[in-house]
């Protein structure tokens, strides 16, 4: 796995892009940026297990390089779901599609280059939407999550993941300076955690519990809970009746 050293550079592109050089990266950087990626990877298999019936498709919106895709696709093996990953990315399809052949299971999965907030999705069981929505713009984000939902078949799930923000300004202060010293603790010099989130500046726009809860809501889900929170990071689960 290339380690991220992007923002080591000073010359560092001063916007955040999903592009090439990000895209090689991008697996060192999920994981040493994300806490507890893998074990929230784990908790979706085990929800989908519980939610998602033999031989339906499940999308995973914003999938980068598949990792989630194919971390399912492993545990799920048996279920004959078929998995439909889509990225607005072509450097993250690319390296999706070569994982999936290196790793290819009995599942069939497929990468898709689009973008989720207009793309035609088919009728699904379940919709997976890790750590991308906070980079859909916030106008947008409602009519997103209403499509969403009216794609699900009934009985269908829909998990978020997101990096949360707190109206208390005390507590999201705070939360934000753990998550800073995660970084650290995960080989990040305080320069490069600085220039990083300069760039996702405008960029990647959280939104409270409340907040997503309420647009969840809103979007005609009736059950909507978290079943996973660190400090700022936050996983929601979302059932259509
Ligand atoms: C994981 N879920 O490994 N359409 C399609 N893709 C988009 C759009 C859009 N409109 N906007 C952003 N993306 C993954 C991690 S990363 C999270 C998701 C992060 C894509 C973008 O190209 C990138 O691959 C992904 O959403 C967000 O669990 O980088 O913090």
């Amino acid at each position: 796995m290339t380690k991220d050293t992007i923002y080591k550079n000073p010359q560092a592109p001063s916007d955040f892009t999903f592009n090439s050089r990000v895209a090689e990266v991008f697996d060192d950087m999920l994981q040493r940026s994300v806490p507890c990626y893998h074990q929230v990877i784990d908790m979706v298999a085990t929800l989908l297990g519980r939610f998602t019936v033999k031989g339906e498709k499940v999308y995973d919106l914003g999938c980068s390089t598949g990792t989630t895709i194919l971390e399912l696709s492993r545990r799920m093996a048996g279920r004959e779901i078929e998995f439909i990953g889509i990225d607005n990315s072509p450097a993250m399809i690319d390296k999706a599609i070569l994982k999936a052949e290196m790793l290819a299971g009995k599942n069939s999965i497929r990468f898709l280059n689009g973008d989720i907030s207009t793309v035609e999705l088919e009728p699904c069981a379940a919709c997976i939407l890790n750590y991308t929505l906070q980079f859909i713009r916030p106008m947008v984000r409602q009519s997103f999550l209403t499509r969403l939902y009216e794609t699900l078949k009934p009985g269908g799930v829909l998990i978020i993941s997101e990096k949360i923000i707190f109206h208390d300004l005390q507590i999201n202060r705070a939360f934000i300076d753990f998550y800073h010293e995660f970084k650290k603790n995960q080989g990040y010099t305080e320069t490069e955690i600085a220039r990083k989130r300069a760039a996702l500046e405008n960029i990647l726009i959280p939104f409270s519990i409340r907040e997503n809860s309420e647009l969840l809501q809103n979007a005609g889900f009736n059950h909507v809970e978290t079943f996973f929170q660190w400090y700022n990071f936050a996983s929601f689960l979302a059932l259509k009746d």
